[in-house]
């Protein structure tokens, strides 16, 4: 008798010219010793008969190895939501997903179960890693969007680069891990879920594999994305991690904001009570804006940055990196206006940007650096 028992989830919308042979492939699978497997189909109603091809399969060839469900349509994201309570019910170790279209292979399916076999509590199957693959005639278009998607999810979504693969469907996780994701928290129509789910399975403390596959164009029927889903996927990646880099950045340009309204402040009161405009009250509102903007990123900016050194050693980081700053925005002035006679303001604008990213570069990898055994 098999030890482990897997459940593969099919979500389906009107993929009667796949199902029955994408469930054949999978269900008579040679799978690693010791594994049995099943499947559940996820049909939202589909109007091509998919829900009648999956009950007649089950009933005549593959008896109580197919659990069918349907819904109403909802999108993927709610689909697989559906289905993961469905499958949490049934008495599998191990649940997967994958596409009905053929992008996924079922030959790929012995390969995650023997990464799960090998200790991980998550094989997630990727085009991006050595050895994976996406169709050689895959149009840039789509390239571009599985690149900005992965882009997004990582500036916007804070996840972590540890996964490679965030956009697929093709996964195999320990039931463990499924029932400690609230995958049911997100609202998620489309395929927005998965970075959803990518995040939570890099975020969660799982061991994560990633196996190659080869990735591939759908064979029979129509794409179901929609552009309201690249919306949605916008909304919960902004959702995922509120120390995102975007995120992150953001407070980092607000604070420095604030503190260049403070250094003002701060001189023309010192004008006020001293009378004086020597250039020691300017120093003295340089100073005071660095400690304000100091002040800000510690509670902040970089609030959840575990603290592995000590407060003065940043102030001291923090006063070097200000100085190396001003130093850009100086030498960028002189060099575009004095010497290549750009704009005066347009050499300024361009000083100060340059200055802003390498502060924020300076203040991220060695005043407010992230710990990575803390993260975890
Ligand atoms: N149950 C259910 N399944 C869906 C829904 N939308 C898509 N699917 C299924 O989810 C899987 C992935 O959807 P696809 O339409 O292939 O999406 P895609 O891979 O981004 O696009 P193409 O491969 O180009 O068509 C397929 O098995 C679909 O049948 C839905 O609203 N409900
Ligand atoms: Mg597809």
């Amino acid at each position: 008798m098999a030890k482990n028992k897997a459940l593969v989830i099919v979500p389906t919308y009107n993929e009667a010219k796949n199902i029955e042979r994408l469930l054949t492939e999978v269900l008579t699978l040679k799978l690693p010793k010791g594994w049995s497997i099943d499947a559940l189909v996820m049909d939202d109603t589909s109007p091509d008969g998919t829900a009648k091809i999956v009950k007649k399969l089950e009933k005549d060839v593959f008896p109580g190895r197919i659990f069918l469900h349907t819904g109403k349509k909802e999108g993927l994201g709610r689909a697989l939501q559906r289905a993961f309570d469905a499958a949490l019910t049934y008495n599998h170790d191990v649940i997967m997903t994958m596409d009905a279209d053929f992008s996924h292979m079922p030959a790929d399916i012995p390969q995650l179960l023997s990464a799960i076999d090998d200790g991980a509590d998550v094989a997630v199957g990727s085009r991006y890693i050595e050895g994976g693959m996406i169709p050689g005639n895959w149009p840039l278009s789509l390239i571009i969007r599985t690149r900005i998607a992965t882009a997004v999810a990582r500036w916007v979504g804070g996840v972590s680069d540890e996964l490679h693969e965030l956009t697929t469907n093709f996964r195999a996780i320990r039931r463990e891990a499924l029932e400690k994701i609230k995958y049911n928290d997100v609202q998620a129509n489309g395929y927005g879920i998965q970075i959803f789910l990518a995040n939570a399975i890099t975020s969660n403390g799982f061991r994560v594999t990633e196996v190659p596959i080869t990735f591939r164009s759908r064979v029979h029927g129509s794409s179901k994305a929609r552009t309201k889903d690249v919306l949605e996927f916008f909304k919960i990646a902004y959702s995922l991690n509120a120390d995102s880099p975007a995120k992150q950045t953001m407070r980092f340009v607000a604070v420095g904001l604030s503190g260049t309204v403070v250094n003002l402040l701060m001189l023309w009161f010192l004008e006020r009570t001293t009378g004086s405009t020597l250039p020691i009250i300017s120093f003295v509102a340089i100073q005071a804006s660095i400690l304000w903007n100091f002040m800000w990123h510690t509670l902040f900016t970089f609030r959840k940055t575990s603290e592995n050194q000590s407060m003065i050693v940043r102030l001291i980081r923090y006063e070097g990196a200000s100085i190396v700053s001003q130093a850009l925005m100086l030498g960028t002035y002189t060099i575009l206006n004095y010497l290549l006679g750009v704009y005066f303001l347009l050499a300024q604008f361009l000083g100060i940007a340059l200055a802003f990213t390498v502060n924020y570069y300076l203040s991220t990898k060695y005043i407010w650096t992230k710990s990575r055994l803390h993260a975890r």
